[in-house]
């Protein structure tokens, strides 16, 4: 198969590029449906008792009992790849990508370079003892999980492929920001702007899988679950990992992906087999999937309740609707702190994106936000992946400097200057000030694009 566009959008999914609210309807009127279900006794969350995720979600709400605040690191590597200092900023079990080190590469994100957001640790397992298994009452035939529906690897590759460029970025992504430009306390790993990579993904529909399984009409979520460690927060195992997705998106455009750039998952990305939700925060995208529950009640977790809503006082008291689309940001392909020789022509790269649609223009401010001028797009806007940018910059005086970056999407939307704040530094959207030194030339130059 070749590799073919994001597919566009069907209407009435609330994945129109025109939408211009961050939280499709599709999921918030679903959400409210879930929780009033589960407030009746009718919905399940799989093995967190009611009680539990009531006490977690209360907790979250007071910022309290975080996940950053959770389990102590597990003993030993948590990561397989090599994670050179040189392309990784480590923040406990993960790696975040350093955006310098993307310069020079091409549109997708090399697989050593992806970032890596790991709950526990990266599970090395088998292909050939792999099994996806496929249970719950909203599959025809098979009642429970002791009559599940299985797939070996060779049988997910016997079926048809697709192939896609699509980002994965944590929802947590530039979440520093909302302490080092706002002054805001949020709890969570500090990540800068480097939890985002795109890659080519290939793999078979979710839609294709879930109907083989033989789908009832009474589905109304799927919960894909990790095979990688119980987390453990605050002392207590929340099992593992494992979202709800409602089924109008994983009938959509979700993917169990086999491949990354061509090569076989790496072990970090979760080999053998993982879920790839294009546009949506990068939790939904299950890796190591092991089971999906297909239920005809709806489904939470602490990954939909306590974790993934915005808390604070800019949102309702039980917290927003389960984080579905990513925001919209920019970044420059340097190091912070970068240094310029005064007086010389610079070309300044960067990339922008957007999980409501493509981008549709950038504009580059050298003076701090006092002037803006529009960006050179290097790639035709694509929804689910990043557009590349490029603006020419003679610096003009030594000193420190601002760089910013502030990119408007095909549906309407523009990075603001300031962004909402939650507890837990979510969806951080506002422009980033990206701080640089201009330096008097000379033989103390120190090498940061300059041509002699
Ligand atoms: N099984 C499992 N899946 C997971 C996670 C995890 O810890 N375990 N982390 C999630 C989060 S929070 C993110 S942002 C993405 C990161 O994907 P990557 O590590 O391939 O970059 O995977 C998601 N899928
Ligand atoms: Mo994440």
């Amino acid at each position: 198969m070749t590799a073919s566009a994001v597919p566009s959008p069907r209407p009435g999914t609330g994945l129109e590029p025109s939408a211009p609210r961050a939280f499709p309807p599709d999921e918030t009127a679903h959400d409210r449906r879930r929780l009033r279900q589960w407030f009746a006794g009718d919905a399940t969350a799989g093995g967190v008792g009611r009680r539990r995720l009531l006490a977690l979600l209360a907790a979250t709400a007071a910022a309290t009992a975080l996940p950053g605040a959770g389990p102590a690191r597990a003993a030993g590597p948590t990561i397989v790849k090599p994670l050179p200092s040189e392309w990784f900023v480590r923040h406990g079990t993960n790696a975040e990508t350093r955006w310098e080190a993307l310069r020079g590469t091409g549109h997708h994100t090399p697989n050593e370079l992806f970032f890596v957001r790991n709950h526990t640790a990266t599970p090395v397992l088998d292909a050939h003892d792999w099994r996806l298994r496929l249970w719950g009452s909203g599959l025809r035939g098979a009642p429970g999980e002791d009559r599940p529906v299985e797939f070996g690897y060779d049988d997910l590759r016997a079926l048809p492929a697709v192939t896609r460029t699509v980002s994965v970025e944590c929802a947590g992504n530039g979440r520093s920001h909302y302490t080092s430009q706002q002054g805001e306390a949020v709890s969570g790993t500090a990540w800068g702007l480097g939890a985002i990579g795109v890659a080519r993904w290939r793999g078979v529909r979710l839609a294709d899988v879930l109907r083989r399984a033989g789908l009832s009409s009474s589905a109304v979520d799927v919960q894909p679950r990790g095979l990688d460690a119980e987390y453990v927060s605050g002392g207590e195992s929340l099992g593992r990992v494992r979202r709800p997705l409602p089924l109008a998106k994983a009938l959509d455009d979700v993917l169990l992906a086999y491949e990354m750039n061509g090569e076989p998952l790496p072990y970090d990305h979760g080999y053998p087999v993982r879920v790839l939700v294009p546009s949506w925060v990068g939790i939904a995208s299950v890796k190591w999937v092991g089971d999906i529950e297909v239920s005809a009640q709806p489904l939470l977790s602490p990954w939909n309740t306590a974790f993934y809503r915005l808390f604070g006082p800019a949102h309702p008291p039980e917290g927003s609707a389960p984080l579905t689309r990513q925001t919209l940001k920019s970044a420059f392909e340097l190091a912070s702190g970068a240094t310029f020789p005064v007086g010389e022509r610079q070309v300044l790269h960067g990339r922008s994106w957007s999980g409501a649609g493509a981008v549709a223009r950038v504009d580059v401010s050298t003076d701090g936000g006092a002037s803006w001028r529009p960006a050179r797009l290097h790639d035709a806007g694509r929804a689910g992946t990043w557009t590349r940018w490029s603006v020419p910059w003679t610096p003009g005086a030594p000193g420190p400097a601002q760089l910013l970056a502030r990119a408007t999407d095909t549906a309407g939307r523009r990075q603001p200057d300031v962004a909402v704040p939650n507890t837990q530094g979510y969806l951080f959207d506002a422009v980033v000030r990206h701080p640089v030194t201009v330096v008097r030339r000379g033989r103390n130059t120190p090498p940061g694009g300059a041509t002699p």
